[in-house]
């Protein structure tokens, strides 16, 4: 915070099923780790934005049709009962599985050209939609998924109702889920289903900016090929070696009707403020092109240089200034993404929420 007086000047969403995914690790290279995707997370960031004075309201829950807006439908049926299906089948109780974990996935070379078909054991389902083995899913899971979602859907009703800005506390996290995958902790696309409710309240056009270490895969996914919905990234340069690997190139811009509204800055390893705020400054001029409405930011914080999951050297400074640029844009909905360092998350949010307030020159004007 500038002053310790100030109070933080946002709405912040929050719903306490949020702490009901207990991940309970993550398989990484054939071993399970603790993995840093816990509900510890949004305690922390509760406490900051609590202490800091920002208003908290209740997520308000929604029919799981509005979850269909940017996935399919198959998606959602399936995390909400995959846990239900593991349960009953045993795999807990009589094999010891006691979370969800893919282990056959029917990739385009496995199918060989032959259709993908329903399998018949729950141990086989999850690979059709999961695509990693860090993503697991446990017995309040799909609680945890929903309240996320309806989080971000509350913040962009908020902001479309006229709000200068809303927060959305949620977790697990959403970039890395696409229309009918999840993976890299994410399950449903909680700032997709932001940016689509700003849509469908009237906003002509909706720019997503996604300053999470990672590339959102599957943000980028869900709005490929439409030109409605921008979607820009700084993140680590997949290329040296970082999740999620296969995607977040520069040389992907958009398909079809959506050429040209996708727009990808990976930076090398080590990034520190400077070159990280070139990025940040580069997706806002762009965003300034388009006269973007509504803004929606994926707000991973995990760039921070304590982080254990990214290699950039960001500080609580240049989240504060990425936050301030980023205000300056128009309406923001701003929706929690990663960020895994305990002691320095809740600085770090607070740092790019101040900034947002700071930043901010103009209200709605797309109802
Ligand atoms: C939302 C988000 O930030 N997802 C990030 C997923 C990246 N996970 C990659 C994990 C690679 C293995 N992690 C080893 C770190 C020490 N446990
Ligand atoms: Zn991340």
């Amino acid at each position: 915070m500038t002053s310790a007086a100030a109070e933080l000047d946002i709405d912040v969403v929050w719903s306490k099923d949020c702490l009901l995914h207990v991940p309970g690790g993550e398989v990484w290279l054939g071993v399970r780790d603790d993995g840093t995707e816990v509900p510890a997370r949004a305690e922390v960031i509760l406490g900051a934005v609590t202490l800091a004075g920002a208003r908290i309201r209740p997520a308000a829950r929604h029919q799981e049709a509005a979850l269909r807006s940017v996935h399919d439908g198959a998606l959602v049926e399936h995390l909400a009962s995959i846990w239900v299906d593991w349960q009953s089948g045993g795999y807990p109780a009589d094999y010891g599985r006691d979370r969800v974990v893919p282990y056959v996935f029917p990739t385009k070379g496995m199918l060989a050209g032959l259709p993908l078909r329903r399998p018949a054991a729950t141990h086989a389902q999850t690979g059709v939609f999961c695509y990693d083995t860090m993503t697991l899913v446990g017995p309040g899971s799909w609680q945890a998924i929903k309240a996320a979602a309806d989080a971000a859907l509350t913040a962009a009703e908020l902001v479309a109702g006229g709000a200068p800005a809303a927060y959305a506390l949620c977790r697990p996290p959403g970039h890395h889920a696409g229309p009918a995958a999840y993976g890299g902790s994410c399950y449903l696309n909680n700032a997709a289903l932001a940016a689509q409710a700003l849509r469908q309240a009237g906003a002509a056009q909706v720019a997503v900016i996604d300053i999470d270490a990672h590339h959102g895969n599957g943000t980028q996914a869900i709005f490929y090929d439409r030109a409605d919905v921008w979607y820009g990234s700084v993140h680590v340069d997949p290329a040296a070696g970082w999740f999620p690997h296969f995607m977040g190139f520069a040389d992907e811009c958009g398909a079809g009707e959506g050429r040209g509204a996708t727009c990808n800055l990976p930076v090398e390893p080590g990034t520190g403020d400077a070159g990280w705020l070139q990025a940040v400054g580069e997706l806002c001029r762009q965003v300034r092109d388009r006269r973007a409405d509504a803004i929606v930011v994926s707000l991973g914080v995990d760039a921070a240089a304590a982080d254990p999951e990214s290699p950039l050297q960001v500080t609580k400074d240049g989240y504060r200034e990425a936050g301030r640029r980023i205000g300056g844009l128009g309406p923001v909905v701003a929706v929690q993404e990663g960020g895994y360092d305990l002691p320095s998350l809740g600085g770090l949010v607070l740092a790019a929420l101040d900034g947002i307030c700071a930043g901010r020159t103009r209200s709605v004007n797309f109802c």
